[in-house]
């Protein structure tokens, strides 16, 4: 062997050399495979030639080598740092060069083989995942080299074998040709991130095959058939199938959807292997326009999933995938586009298990060549098509026998060019049961849908009324939003309003939403890191942490939202006529799963509960719901109804009785609080006192109420802007957060014009109103009393040209002492005006701490709505009209600046703000602001809340 190195092929745009054809996935029922993962030796250098490649020889010594866990990401275990940007690709665009700077792993493991490995037949070695760039060497013989990072490469090595002392090497290197197509909006993580897996061939084992399984919705019969590069039998006991392959035959079948994922086991026997088959019996066409799976159109409601996981990066091992599949199912989520790449192959087989529609993407993005208007990019780049067409291959013949697999995707976010269309033409002459999806090419040329992303809520509307134009292809086709409602930091609103269409205009199938999980990573000073944490000289910042999970999967308020708006069951009603109306909103299940009940509550307390009995409804169907009458000797209060559907039994994903859909019903109007105004101002030694209420005499400020001190209560417009407030700069839209720093509303100045006591009140005249600018707030305080209780009124009106909607409205104060919180209200977690669905009427208690919502990059959070009357710090608190009550240990201000939740320390006393409203949130961090509707708009308005001394809440 030669220790001359040889790195031409790092910037060779061909797909590598070497590798054996790629075909199916799967793991033998009886040939043996031996796991290589575990620890390996690693090596370090700084470019791809620094050192030669000796060290893939029998006999050298790696011994004073660091060791890495294989599969994993070097730069997660203390070698170099991760980059993330979002598009830009971070070294210079020169295709297909790349830089002199390219750390370059070496990977060493030897293995024994086990001792019941056997002698005869052939032996395939396996790479699930290596980013970018892998040169292979067993036992000193180079096996090739190979690119395309979340796709396998299997090498033939049965002829190199050894009983013991087998010498596996492969180098790494970081960037590649490859890299130019692989610029997905992700952390780059070079390493061998998926397992490595030596696989026995024996002879007659079985190659590649093909599993067709069709489901005829008229006639109830599936028709299976099995192409096998390798003869062989195929069984399924169930059905009483045994046939060779090649062959088929029809059966009666239940078929198989994301709603009912019925699989039938089967085997594959050839010669020499058993392979265990999982056959789901579904037909996917396009028929009217309409994307329809066993003769019915489906409704997506999905999400994007990047692999990640905070400590490990793209090394997800099965109990983390598992976790995803299960938080999807437990959130009314049906589908996911596996964006940017085809995962881990066990995740697709735990989406046909439990049940999850799958846009299957290939690994495919070269989003930096917009920068420079799409010019010399790789897929329209006949150099770069057997690259493509190399990566559609080993996507496509890797999970081709999914079924849960039901639409193709090219890439993402590559531009329009030949090379997509000769994969797309590759795509469809070898599998012609799949509909194929690509955003990036609006007229629709290569693709069987229409898709596209961020759409605004007017131009979903148009597209489902068909008035959107675009070519004639294109008008016939369905339309998907295979990215929507970016998830970034709180957020995202308007996911109803979204919702409310696809159930409106048959040509929208639904949509993805962006993200699954924030892509923080975990760091010891940070809590999670994002871009620019590890010193990048080019990072997109914390667009990275846009999921509905936090990286440490606790679902976000935003998954909670999803949750409720996609629910399949429709529980909805008014006070009126004492019915609800149920809708089965599935596409293809009754309602046999679901069990119903009532309850009837009273100042959000359950007064009596009972089931309730609702017909079987097909898809689609609707009834009204007859409620029982209310219970006689309830206590007097605010009454609704809540009606909930939960699992009737145990299923694969959750237990019986988990929560899946419910709806409220008023039963009563609240009654607004009252207070008489008999209480007269005294004034006393520099304050005067109204009631419980002590307020400081030369300038009208509260500062007791009782023996409750009260800090700077004072009206208050600012919160600490989301990322959906600043807005992604690309936004041309107004972008608020940016507008309102501007105008100076996170410092606004309080100038205290009167303080007025009258016979029973007390007055405070001022005007809030920002440095340099001459717009303002008029703003009374108007304060009576009965003795006990104190009322605050406020009176604000705009003064000068208010342009643009204010943060929020209402206002805020220290209290010294505050852990403990009830109210009854909205709960039990936050809500903003366009994310407000999932907050549940009730009577609730929390801390303040665990009020906090925990976005990677802190920001607003933590409203809680429809707030009737809070508990807090010994003082109780009632809303003429309901407020939104949020409390926290830190400022507006502390929130403000910090970049970190590290970056947050609990001050001595809790902020609360009480707001009569808030600005909607909407998704501008990459699509559209909040609807207009949801807009605080800068008007006259007043509120008022009443104020006692309660008795501290219970703890514990
Ligand atoms: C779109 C990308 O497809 C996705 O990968 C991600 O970057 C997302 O945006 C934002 O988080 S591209 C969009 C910026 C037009």
């Amino acid at each position: 062997m030669s220790t001359h190195t040889v790195t031409d092929y790092v910037e060779d745009v061909s797909p590598g050399s070497g590798a054996l054809p790629p075909r199916a996935w799967y793991a033998s029922s009886d040939a043996k495979s031996l796991s290589l993962n575990g620890n390996w030796r690693f090596r370090l250098s700084p470019t791809a030639d620094a050192e030669d490649d000796s060290f893939a020889e029998e006999g050298y010594d790696a011994g004073d080598w660091a060791q890495i866990a294989v599969p994993g990401h070097w730069v997660l275990q203390d070698h170099g740092s991760p980059i993330y940007t979002n598009h830009l690709y971070p070294f210079p665009v020169d295709p297909p060069r790349v830089p002199t700077e390219n750390p370059t792993g070496d990977h060493l493991r030897v293995f024994d083989l086990p001792q019941d490995w056997p002698s005869d037949g052939g032996a395939v070695l396996r790479f699930d995942g290596v980013e970018s760039c892998a040169r292979v060497w067993l036992n000193g013989t180079d096996l090739g080299e190979f690119k395309g990072s979340r796709l396998p490469h299997e090498f033939a090595v049965g002829h190199l074998l050894k009983t013991a002392d087998n010498v596996l090497a492969v180098r790494v290197h970081q960037w590649s040709a490859g890299s130019y197509l692989e610029d997905q909006d992700q952390w780059w993580l070079p390493g061998i991130f998926r397992d490595v897996t030596l696989l026995h061939r024996p002879a007659g084992a079985a190659l590649d095959f093909f599993v067709h399984a069709s489901y005829d919705h008229r006639a109830g019969t599936g028709t299976l058939r099995v192409d096998s590069d390798v003869d062989g039998r195929v069984t399924v006991s169930e059905l009483g199938i045994d046939l060779a392959t090649g062959e088929s035959v029809t059966v009666p079948v239940e078929p198989w959807s994301a709603e009912t994922p019925r699989l039938y086991e089967g085997t594959l026997a050839t010669e020499g292997e058993r392979v265990p088959l999982r056959i789901g019996f579904r037909t996917v066409e396009l028929a009217d326009g309409l994307i329809k799976v066993n003769g019915r159109p489906v409704l997506f409601k999905g999400v994007n999933r990047h692999e990640w996981h905070p400590e490990r990066g793209r090394a997800l091992d099965l109990a983390t995938m598992r976790e995803d599949v299960l938080l999807m199912k437990r959130h009314n989520v049906n589908a996911v586009r596996t964006s940017h790449y085809p995962p881990h192959p066990a995740f697709l087989d735990l989406c046909d298990e439990f049940g999850l529609w799958v846009i299957d993407e290939c690994d495919l993005e070269t989003h930096g060549f917009t920068e420079q208007g799409w010019r010399d990019n790789p897929v329209d780049d006949d150099r770069w098509t057997p690259a493509l067409l190399d990566r559609a291959s080993r996507m496509v013949e890797r999970d081709k026998n999914h079924p849960s697999v039901v639409i193709w995707s090219l890439g993402n976010e590559a531009g329009t060019g030949r090379g997509l269309t000769a994969m797309a033409e590759w795509i469809r002459g070898r599998d012609s049961s799949r509909p194929l999806h690509y955003e990036g090419d609006h007229g629709c040329r290569d693709t069987d849908m229409y898709s596209r992303m961020y759409a605004d809520h007017a131009e979903v509307e148009r597209i489902g009324r068909g008035l959107d134009g675009g070519t004639l292809k294109r008008r016939r086709l369905p339309f998907v939003l295979c990215e929507y409602a970016h998830a970034m930091g709180n957020g995202p609103g308007g996911l109803a309003d979204y919702q409310r269409l696809f159930e409106s205009y048959d040509r929208l199938q639904g949509a993805f939403v962006w993200e699954w999980i924030d892509h923080g990573i975990a760091h010891p000073e940070l809590g999670y890191a994002y871009g620019g944490d590890f010193g990048e000289e080019l990072h997109d910042g914390n667009f990275v942490c846009d999921g509905l999970l936090f990286p440490d999967r606790r679902p976000s308020p935003g998954l909670l939202e999803y949750k409720k708006v996609i629910e399949p069951v429709g529980i909805t009603g008014d006070a009126g006529d004492g019915t609800v109306r149920i809708t089965n909103k599935q596409d293809f299940a009754g309602l046999s799963a679901l069990a119903f009940s009532w309850s009837y509550e009273v100042e959000g307390e359950p007064v009596e509960s009972g089931t309730l009995s609702v017909p079987a409804l097909a898809p689609g169907e609707s009834a009204d719901v007859k409620l029982p009458a209310p219970p006689a000797g309830a206590p007097a209060g605010e009454a609704l109804w809540t009606v909930r559907a939960v699992l009737a039994a145990d299923t694969p994903w959750a237990p019986k009785d988990h929560l899946v859909a419910w709806g409220q019903v008023p039963a009563s109007q609240r009654c607004l609080p009252t207070v008489a105004a008999t209480a007269r101002p005294v004034p006393g030694d520099g304050m005067i006192s109204l009631g419980p209420g002590i307020f400081d005499a030369r300038t009208g400020a509260l500062t007791a109420i009782g023996d409750v001190p009260v800090l700077g209560l004072r009206l208050d417009v600012w919160r600490a802007t989301t990322d959906n407030d600043d807005g992604a700069p690309w936004q041309s839209d107004l972008r608020y957060g940016l507008l309102w720093r501007g105008l100076g509303l996170h410092r606004m100045r309080h100038r205290l014009d009167a303080v007025e006591t009258g016979e029973r009140t007390l007055t405070v005249r001022t005007r809030v109103a920002p440095a340099a600018r001459e717009l303002g707030l008029s703003t009374v305080y108007r304060w009576t009393s009965d003795g006990d209780r104190l009322r605050l009124t406020v009176c604000t009106t705009p003064e000068g040209d208010w342009t643009v909607p204010l943060p929020r409205l209402g206002i805020r104060f220290g209290l010294s002492t505050a852990d403990r919180v009830r109210w009854f209200g909205g709960g039990p977690g936050e809500a903003y005006p366009d994310t407000r669905m999932a907050s549940t009427v009730g009577s609730w208690q929390s801390t303040v701490d665990d009020l906090q919502t925990p976005y990677v990059r802190p920001q607003e959070n933590g409203a809680r709505i429809d707030v009737r009357w809070a508990e807090l710090g010994g003082l109780r608190i009632e809303g003429d009209p309901a407020f939104w009550l949020t409390a926290r240990r830190w400022t507006t201000e502390q929130l403000d600046a910090a970049t970190h939740r590290t970056d947050l320390a609990p001050g001595t006393a809790v902020w609360v703000n009480l707001d009569h409203r808030q600005h909607g949130v909407g998704s501008q961090s990459c699509g559209p602001g909040p609807l207009p509707r949801y807009h605080l708009r800068a008007a006259p308005a007043e509120f008022s809340f009443v104020f006692s001394t309660a008795p501290a809440p219970e703890t514990g």
